[in-house]
């Protein structure tokens, strides 16, 4: 089987809800010679992209979307192990990630969070659901170091909460102690600028090197 077949395989587990299968099929995929990374946005996470089409074009509910991010957790268990090993760099600094106040979506989350421990940033995950008194808290206690502040906002609602992160941030004057990169499908380059963070990316693997270049 050729590398794109192996990968659609992937995507076809996803999009077919094979929370039993996924697992066998992604150590499939790594004994074939594809590496996690290119499994997971070449595959799985094309996936999760199809299956919000359906969502959005009502083909497809909820508990449907449940069943592709069991499957896509299951995946993820074997290769986030395979992620971390693959370390590329030491010292570049701590990474604070989170979920906005108000939303629970956390597959990206983990996986940027993953990437970015893979190339080196200490990771602090303060999870899902965040209000912005608990980033504030973390960044004080982390004051004098290199602090890099990665918000996930999957819905246009919470994306919003963004704003008033940087406006918390202004208000603690702690804005200059902390480089922001923030993300999530309603992302767009044009808010971040709105918004006054410092970047975004598409994807993970994209996240850890525009993380590592604003960070030097
Ligand atoms: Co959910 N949901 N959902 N959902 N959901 C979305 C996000 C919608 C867009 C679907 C739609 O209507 N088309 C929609 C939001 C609409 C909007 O606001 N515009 C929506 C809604 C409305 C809801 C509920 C309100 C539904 C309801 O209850 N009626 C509810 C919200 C609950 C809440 O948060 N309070 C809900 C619930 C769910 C679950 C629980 C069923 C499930 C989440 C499971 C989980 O995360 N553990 C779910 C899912 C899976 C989705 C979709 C289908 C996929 C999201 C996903 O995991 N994508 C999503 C549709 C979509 O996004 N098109 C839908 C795959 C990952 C890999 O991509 O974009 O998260 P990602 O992350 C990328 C990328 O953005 C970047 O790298 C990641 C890796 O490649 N990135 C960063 C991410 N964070 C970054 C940070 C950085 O600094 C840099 C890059």
């Amino acid at each position: 089987m050729g590398n794109q077949e192996m990968l659609d395989k992937l995507r076809d587990a996803i999009v077919n809800q094979d929370i039993n299968g996924c697992a066998g099929i992604t150590q499939e995929a790594l004994d074939a010679g594809i590496g996690p990374v290119e499994a997971i946005e070449g595959g799985l996470s094309v996936g999760m992209k199809i299956i919000g089409d359906k969502f959005e074009a009502a083909e497809i509910y909820l508990p449907q979307i449940m069943m592709s991010a069991k499957a896509m957790n299951a995946a993820m268990e074997i290769l986030t192990p395979l992620l971390a090993d693959a370390k590329a760099g030491e010292g570049v600094g701590t990474a604070i990630t989170f979920v906005q106040e108000g939303d629970i979506h956390d597959i990206g989350h983990r996986l940027v969070t993953t990437m970015l421990g893979a190339n080196g940033f200490k990771i602090v995950d303060l999870g899902v659901d965040v209000p912005n008194d608990d980033i504030m808290d973390e960044i004080k206690k982390l004051e004098g170091s290199k602090v890099l502040l990665v918000g996930s906002a999957l819905m246009t609602t919470s994306m919003l909460g963004q704003k008033d992160t940087v406006e918390a941030l202004v208000e603690e004057n702690l804005r200059n102690s902390v480089k922001i990169m923030f993300g999530g499908a309603p992302v767009s380059d044009g808010w971040i600028a709105e918004i006054g963070a410092d970047a975004t990316a598409e994807n993970a693997a994209d996240a850890a090197r525009v993380a590592l270049d604003i960070m030097k």
